[in-house]
């Protein structure tokens, strides 16, 4: 299957990729390498060497025999380009992931707000745009995410996209299905809630095929292909605007700083490990909606957990201290979350769960480039509103 992969130099695009080059696939990459220079204006690399797309390129295909194709193109400026590009390659499916991903750089200033706004509705449209212009039955698997279903106690297992409601009309109940309500955290969340709308609104005049993951937070960073040479290796984030919990816990475990619990630790969110990530790629490929269908909607994410019991299961593992900071997020302080995921279970989806072994894994990882940390930009400080402050452990105000 011919696949462009949007965003395939990212945390998840990359990894993807080689998953899909390694089972046969014809990848395109397309990418304006945004992710980099989003480093060099935040002063902050990822943990591990990335390599230059360059190099990635050149060692995938001395280990693998196959090329994987790049394309520089800015998805959401270059609309002529994207169209061009879909008729030149005629794709089979188009994976989107050219979005800006960090819910804490999308609220550090009015700037960061418009640019993830401006960046992701444009991307998102210009695609499907571009997929009807050029008159292609292209399957498009969108990353979403599980925070467009907010992150309140719903009282009930969150449904996979869709929710059953009776509405009272008069003597007789009208059944019916609709989007679940969202409920966005932050303006990168509202992002993924404005793309389903326009999803929906595509695949009803359209007739397009849309899948929308909407995927938890990842753990780990590497999978078979990244691990099979250095140059392969993923992004490991672990700074205050683009690590995620539970990596950010194993990096600071290994290089001795505290683990950051932001307010209570009584979040509880959804977390997919990054193998089964690329697994579920490949499953939401082999199944694709029917023209005329509804958007496909998976919960892509394989279990829950509360941050203040990741941060002592991560202490019990390493030894390492828990300390409490200022949530610099307004966000529920304590939250319940069930979420049903049926739809990749069924598909033959055998979730990696939380494991120790593998939770040493990624420690260890870190551990190995910890000389490569800057300790300065750990705590998270990017403010939702003038009302939090910074996530800055009292132990090290001195910011180191
Ligand atoms: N948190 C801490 N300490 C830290 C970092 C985070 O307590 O050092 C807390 C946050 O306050 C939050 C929770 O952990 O309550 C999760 O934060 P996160 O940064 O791990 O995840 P989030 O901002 O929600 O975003 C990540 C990805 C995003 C994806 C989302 C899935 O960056 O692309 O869409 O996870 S989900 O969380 O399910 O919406």
């Amino acid at each position: 299957m011919k696949v462009l992969v949007l965003g395939g130099d990212g945390f998840c695009g990359w990894p993807a990729s080689l998953h899909l080059s390694a089972r046969g696939d014809d990848v395109v990459i397309v990418d304006n390498f945004s992710r980099r220079r989003i480093d060099e204006e935040l002063g902050v690399e990822s943990l591990t060497p990335i390599r230059t797309m360059v190099e990635r390129r050149a060692a995938w295909k001395q280990i693998s025999g196959r090329d994987i194709s790049v394309v520089e193109l800015d998805v959401a400026q270059d609309y002529r380009g994207l169209l061009d590009l879909f008729r030149d390659e005629r794709p089979d499916a188009i994976i989107h992931y050219a979005e800006q991903r960090a819910a804490p750089y999308s609220m550090k200033s009015g700037k960061h707000k418009r640019f993830t706004i401006d960046n992701n509705v444009n991307a998102t449209h210009n695609v499907l745009c571009a997929i009807v212009e050029s008159g292609q039955d292209i399957h498009l698997v969108h990353l979403g995410t599980m925070g467009v279903y907010g992150y309140g106690t719903a009282g009930m297992a969150i449904p996979e996209g869709y929710l059953g409601i009776q509405v009272p009309d008069g003597d007789r109940v009208i059944e019916t299905e609709i989007l679940y309500p969202t409920n966005p955290g932050s303006i990168y969340h509202m992002t993924k809630v404005l793309d389903q709308t326009m999803f929906a609104y595509y695949a009803k005049n359209d007739d397009l095929r849309i899948t929308d993951l909407h995927q938890g937070i990842i753990w780990g960073t590497n999978t078979i292909q990244t691990k099979l040479d250095e140059r392969l290796i993923n992004r490991f984030d672990y700074d205050g605007d683009y690590g995620t919990v539970l990596n950010r816990f194993l990096m600071q475990a290994a290089i001795g700083y505290p683990l950051t619990v932001h307010g209570t630790g009584g979040q509880t969110r959804a977390f997919i490990h990054i193998q089964d990530m690329v697994r579920c790629i490949e499953i939401a490929l082999n199944n694709p909606p029917a023209a005329g269908d509804r958007v496909k909607i998976f919960n892509q994410m394989t279990e829950t957990h509360r941050v203040r019991d990741l941060a002592a299961l991560v202490a019990e593992l390493t030894g390492a201290e828990v300390e409490t900071v200022p949530d610099p997020r307004k966000e529920a302080a304590e939250n319940e979350l069930v979420v049903r995921n049926d739809g990749f279970l069924a598909l033959g989806l055998d979730p990696i769960t939380l494991d120790k072994g593998l939770l040493m894994e990624i420690n260890e990882t870190a551990g190995r480039y910890a000389d490569r940390a800057d300790l300065s930009r750990i705590p998270a400080t990017s403010l939702w509103t003038k009302n939090q402050q910074a996530g800055v452990p009292a132990s090290r105000a001195d910011g180191q």
